[in-house]
């Protein structure tokens, strides 16, 4: 049963400290088998991949057909149905648009002494995306991670998608076309991780992966970490509704069973100033849980760890909500920007009640891909910064030098690092000459 509690109730700090820290995650440990199959990879490149591959998706690969050809991603675009196609063109678009708009500025200033500083922004040399298979393998979450790396100038951007059984997702693959994706492996596993990484014959190594994976998929990434960048670990998706009387229960409902249906192990809390809303709610979700297609997972989800919580006012929500740090917080509120006003701590907010949180997952603009289990509060969702690098700038003159250097040259004592303050030294002497 979902948990019921009410924050003037003497029980309601233990209840609500239960819930933040139920423990969502399975942790298998799949590292010793991770490490093998990245070392397996570095030392037999493309022939360790296609074993690998015929082991785990049943499907034979040979050095040529490790990627999909030109002419057989075009054929299965061309399944794509035409309503498919105009909404994924629509999602592309206004994922671009919105991304556009996060490209970081280059600045320089001269400063007191007359030195030059700054900063100058560039991408990353070379992107892989991983796609999961099988169930979540969402042709959203492809636009979702190569449009920002598309819009921060990567050169070029990979994926690697495995095909279990040779199952394609021709969506998939229009995905990567629209949003500027050079080539995609039917490779998936700690395996195409390790190649993204290190480089095979014919996969070149790239400088950072992003996209979600199964233990597998994760435990590689933070193998290569260091060696490639990696983006966030997601955990299970999670979302917190808060809500006032005035709403539509089941409105309400299908938004909390909307990230229940990702995952067994998802959260879908309620936060509202009314006890009754709150039991009207619950009752919704049972009733959609009867007919939903995905009631096993959504129903299991909402079991185990949905809740409605009930608060005295939107303050008290606005600080239990903080508490929580969720990726998706919608604020169903008369008035929102006040609310959000108090929000120190989430993923991505959806404002007012026409913003159900899955026009953020498809077409709203901003990324779908955000930071979990609490992660919100030190790390942002997904953005064009993640495929780019800020490279600091200086430029001293003669006078800047001799305004600030002696100070590095005392500094360079202090550390007993004598060339430091002789490269300083020796140019401060010339000036004195
Ligand atoms: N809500 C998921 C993303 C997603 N939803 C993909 C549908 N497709 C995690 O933010
Ligand atoms: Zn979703």
């Amino acid at each position: 049963m979902p948990v019921f509690l009410d924050s003037r109730d003497a029980g309601f700090e233990a209840g609500f400290s239960g819930l933040l820290n139920a423990k969502r995650e399975d942790a298998v440990d799949v590292d010793d088998t991770v490490a093998a199959i990245i070392a397996d990879v570095r030392a037999r490149g493309d022939a360790a991949v296609i074993e690998l591959t015929q082991k785990f998706d049943r499907i034979a690969l040979t050095p040529d057909t490790l990627a999909f050809s030109p002419e057989e991603i075009e054929a299965e675009c061309a399944r794509v149905p035409a309503a498919e196609r105009a909404a994924l063109e629509l999602a592309a678009t206004r994922i671009r648009a919105y991304h556009e708009s996060q490209r970081p500025e280059d600045k320089r200033w001269f400063d007191e002494y007359g030195a030059e500083l700054g900063w100058r922004w560039g991408p990353v040399g070379a992107a892989g995306l991983y796609v999961p298979g099988g169930l979540a393998s969402y042709p959203s979450s492809v636009l979702m991670n190569a449009i920002p790396a598309q819009v921060a100038g990567v050169e070029r951007l990979v994926i690697c998608a495995p095909t279990p059984d040779g199952v394609v997702n021709p969506l998939v693959l229009l995905a990567a076309k629209l949003s500027g994706v050079e080539t995609v492996y039917r490779i998936g596993g700690a395996q195409a991780v390790a190649a993204l990484a290190y480089g095979t014959e014919t996969i070149a190594p790239v400088d950072k992966i992003t996209g979600p994976g199964n233990a597998y998929v994760a435990a590689a990434k933070r193998r290569v970490f260091g060696r490639v960048g990696i983006d966030m670990i997601a955990g299970p998706s999670e979302i917190l509704v808060i809500a006032d009387k005035d709403n539509d229960p089941d409105w309400i409902a299908l938004d909390l069973l909307s990230q229940a249906e990702h995952d067994e192990s998802a959260q879908s809390l309620l936060v509202t100033t009314d006890e009754g809303f709150g039991r009207a709610v619950m009752q919704a979700v049972d009733a959609r849980l009867e007919t939903l297609e995905r009631r096993a997972i959504a129903g299991a989800s909402w079991r185990d760890y949905g809740a409605v919580v009930v608060v005295r006012d939107l303050a008290e929500a606005a600080r239990l909500s903080d508490r929580v740090a969720p990726e998706h917080l919608e604020l169903c509120v008369a008035d929102p920007e006040a609310l959000l006003a108090q929000i120190n701590h989430a993923g991505a907010v959806f404002l007012g009640h026409w913003t159900p949180e899955a026009i953020g997952d498809y077409i709203g603009g901003p990324n779908h891909v955000l930071p979990t289990a609490r992660s919100a509060r030190f790390s942002s969702g997904l953005s064009v910064l993640d495929f780019m690098k800020r490279t600091t700038l200086a430029r001293m003159t003669p006078e800047a030098l001799a305004a600030i250097g002696p100070a590095a040259e005392q500094l360079a004592i202090s550390e007993s690092l004598e060339a430091h303050g002789l490269s300083v030294r020796a140019r401060l002497e010339r000036l004195n000459r």
